[in-house]
């Protein structure tokens, strides 16, 4: 496969060039002395577009592939596609050249690509990454999402205080996709069922909906590395039948012509910023039977087209569930192959729990979804009518064969008849699969162990663990082109194709030279990221400091409380002994919370008071700084990543599924301070335990702890130092206009604790003390740093998807 020449040929840099130029005339329709660099980019794109495709209709009829995955889910995260692009077609060298023949910047044009924030966090980044992986691995795959208007909104910070404003990315229109109304669909909501008899006396039930929408899909070629295969991400946009009611609007009311369309189309508007927060909207739903309804409509008549028989379906086709959001799947398609296709009950149980996969992505109480049924019944009539006979049969067959007793068959059922009659999603994705998976060691034992428990029981050989993983192009030759140039200069070329080749670093991690130009690149992203951090929040950070960096959705469980407390204590500390040798540390925060998670924006406003105070203090001055980069997003993490030195992994022990920020932060060198949750034990398996700073309570300490009542109250007794830092925060010491505003953060530690800050503080600023002693040797420092990134190629999404292939979907990986 070819690899991203260093030095292109004139001829493909003419090439290039002259395609660019007539994109830039024919498709946008601007001459170059008018073009801006959101041209150039639509150009540069629309032209690269055009090498996605060569690849991909080079033959008149290609081959029909044995199987194919379909990736259902609510989120894809994908942000800018022009690196992944060109990378992965080879290009990137040849297209700086034939831009700069043009004397246009390729990182200006690069730059103005809007991000697709099409997903909240580490699920939706997860199948961006999933996807690229699926195509750099010829796993013939479709993406099955939702094209939404707006995608995560912007974050901007006032005084402290996150507003939330709308996210635009299409209103420049979106080079990368073709819509095909002609694969369109149509999806029913509401309605009744009726029921018809048919010749042979047999029964048949007819779902008639209320309400039609039509499902537009969008596809945005995906292509792998080397261009060897390309994929499709089909995203659907939502369409009223009818665009307008010009009754209505040639009687003057021109606003009420148009809200039906516009309540249809709502379901495609917006994406949910839920979050592991309950959505709990009745829009919530009819987005996730959209969608899934559209996509398995689509599949099955893809089927039907090239197979004709769909009892044949599980072996031409694997439909992985990402989380609940998709599990509707279940029923709907029992709908499709019972009520419109005829397949008899058992026949169409067996292809749906051989064709479904689902994966696991949270075990938090208010993450898990459930709908009430009432409201399915009144959205989703005939759904809930399988989902009854689902359940009946599934109970039925368990107190037949005496296995379970009334507790026991409580806990299986598909309904929750404990909170006002509710349907367990993650029950109904659970006996719908073949396989279950969790996302890391840790969160799949827990899923055996607590809330699937009771169906693990029943089959103990259903629910597999495949560790998360990231895809390199992205998060390492893309992000980091520097530390990607000097690891194929030390190890080979090799390492493009094959990350665990990224092994043979190791042997350079105690190379004194090695380590300076390791060290040298880290530097250069550092000062890279300081004209960032003071372009977007007016501070100006050291680049000599050391960068500890906390990225990810604000979240209580996350416990970016607990390195601010850890920065106030540190702030006491040296403002009480200013004649000791503190190493400068930078504490950067980004992240965006919920726009009902109250805490969560309580959390964010204490860091930006925190960083006032600190960072206006002369007494600390050149020793800590602390910045709340507003606007967290994957072009953010992808500036913020190569240049962290620390990576901070603080979740209570238990409670993150696997996390992947914590990957990407190790892959590029960052030492984790963590505790032991979700793939960080993975992490400290493989870069080994003197490469990883470790500490607080295990999950399995946390739960002995929170069977305790008053720890937090013991804790904060026993700890002056955290006692300090609760009283400077408690008393308005970060807030002296409003002395109580962060009462809510203090009554939570003080009071119940839930995510046992205070049970960890203490390890967790002894451990910080162990960072600040490793920093002040840069020779052990660099040598840990070498090793992580020799160390995570097994954290590769290739590896994750090459297990998924065969495990889960039992399909052919080139
Ligand atoms: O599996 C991807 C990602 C994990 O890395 C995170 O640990 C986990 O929190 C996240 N889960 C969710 C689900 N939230 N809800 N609902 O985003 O998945």
């Amino acid at each position: 496969p070819p690899v991203p020449s260093l030095s292109p040929s004139a001829d493909t840099v003419t090439l290039l060039h002259d395609a660019i130029l007539r994109k830039l005339a024919y498709a946008i329709g601007k001459s170059p002395a008018t073009a801006r660099d959101r041209d150039w980019f639509a150009a540069t794109a629309l032209a690269l577009r055009d090498r996605v495709l060569d690849a991909c209709l080079s033959s008149a009829a290609p081959p029909v592939p044995q199987k194919r995955v379909y990736y259902l889910s609510l989120e894809f995260l994908i942000g800018r596609l022009l690196s992944d692009v060109m990378g992965n077609l080879g290009l990137a060298e040849t297209a700086r050249a034939a831009l700069a023949q043009l004397g246009v910047d390729l990182d200006a044009v690069a730059g103005a690509e809007p991000d697709a924030a099409l997903g909240n966090g580490g699920l939706g980044r997860l199948a961006a990454c999933f996807m690229e992986s699926m195509a750099s691995l010829a796993i013939p795959a479709y993406g099955y999402g939702i094209r939404y208007d707006h995608g995560l909104f912007r974050q901007v910070i006032e005084d402290g205080i996150q507003r939330e404003v709308p996210e635009t990315w299409l209103a420049e229109g979106n080079p990368w996709e073709f819509e095909r109304p002609d694969s369109a669909c149509m999806v029913g909501f509401g309605g009744e069922v009726a029921m018809t008899v048919l010749a042979d006396g047999a029964i048949r039930r007819v779902w008639r909906p209320a309400e039609l929408v039509r499902a537009v899909p969008f596809d945005t070629p995906v292509v792998g590395w080397g261009a060897r295969h390309v994929n499709v991400l089909r995203l659907w946009q939502a369409r009223a039948l009818e665009p307008i009611d010009l009754a209505r609007f040639n009687a003057g009311d021109h606003v009420g012509a148009v809200a039906e369309r516009s309540r249809v189309e709502a379901i495609s508007r917006v994406l949910y910023p839920s979050d592991g927060t309950p959505a709990g909207q009745e829009l919530r739903l009819r987005q996730e039977f959209f969608f899934t309804s559209a996509s398995l409509q689509d599949l099955v008549r893809r089927h039907i087209a090239e197979r004709g028989d769909l009892r044949t379906l599980p072996d031409h086709a694997a439909i992985q569930l990402n989380d609940t959001h998709p599990a509707i799947a279940v029923p709907e398609l029992m709908r499709l192959l019972v009520d419109e296709h005829g397949l008899p009950w058992d026949d169409a149980w067996h292809v749906t729990t051989h064709t479904l996969g689902y994966t696991n992505h949270t075990l938090l109480p208010e993450a898990l979804e459930t709908w009430p049924v009432e409201l399915m019944e009144r959205l989703l009539p005939r759904h809930m009518q399988i989902i009854y006979l689902i359940n009946w049969m599934h109970l039925e067959g368990l107190s037949k064969h005496g296995k379970v007793d009334a507790g026991q068959l409580a806990a299986v059922s598909l309904i929750d008849e404990a909170h006002g009659k509710r349907v367990r999603m993650g029950h109904l994705a659970f006996l719908g699969a073949r396989r279950v998976n969790g996302v890391s060691a840790l969160h799949t034992e827990l899923m055996r162990q607590t809330v699937f428990a009771p169906l693990h029981a029943l089959d103990t050989d259903k629910i597999v663990n495949k560790t998360n993983g990231i895809t390199f192009r992205r998060w390492f030759h893309n992000a980091n082109p520097g530390l990607t140039r000097l690891s194929v200069e030390a190890v080979g070329a090799r390492v493009l194709d094959d990350p665990t080749a990224l092994e043979g670093l190791a042997r350079f991690a105690e190379d004194a030279a090695f380590q300076e130009r390791y060290a040298a690149v880290r530097r250069e992203r550092k000062e890279a990221l300081a004209r960032v951090v003071k372009d977007r929040t007016g501070i100006a950070i050291d680049p000599a400091a050391l960068f500890d960096v906390q990225i990810k959705r604000i979240h209580e469980y996350k416990r970016q409380l607990l390195n601010i407390l850890e920065t106030v204590a540190l702030y006491q500390a040296i403002l009480a002994e200013p004649q000791r040798d503190w190493p400068a540390r930078v504490k950067l925060f980004a992240g965006k919370a919920a726009s009902s998670y109250h805490q969560a924006k309580l959390i964010i406003r204490l860091a930006c008071d925190v960083a006032k105070r600190v960072n206006a203090d002369p007494v600390v001055a050149g020793r800590l700084q602390v910045a709340f980069v507003p606007n967290y997003s994957v072009s953010l993490a992808e500036a913020i990543i190569p240049a962290a030195d620390l990576s901070e992994q603080i979740s209570t022990a238990g409670l993150e599924a696997s996390g992947t920020g914590n990957m990407k932060l190790a892959l590029n060198g960052a030492l984790t301070i963590g505790t032991l949750d979700g793939a960080n034990i993975e992490i400290r398996e493989h870069v080994g335990d003197e490469n990883i700073f470790i500490f607080g309570l295990t999950a399995a300490g946390v739960q002995a702890t929170t069977a305790e009542p008053g720890y937090a109250a013991r804790a904060i007794a026993a700890s002056p130092r955290l006692k300090a830092a609760l009283d400077l925060i408690a008393s308005g010491g970060f807030s002296p206009e409003e002395p109580h505003r962060f009462r809510p953060l203090v009554d939570e530690l003080t009071g119940q604790d839930r995510y046992l800050l205070t049970a960890d503080f203490d390890d967790y600023w002894r451990v910080q003390r162990e960072v600040d002693a490793a920093w002040r040797r840069p020779r052990t420092w660099w040598r840990a740093a070498i090793l992580n990134t020799a160390r995570t190629a097994w954290f590769s999404s290739d590896r994750t998807m090459r297990e998924y292939a065969e495990d889960i979907w039992r399909v052919e990986v080139a």
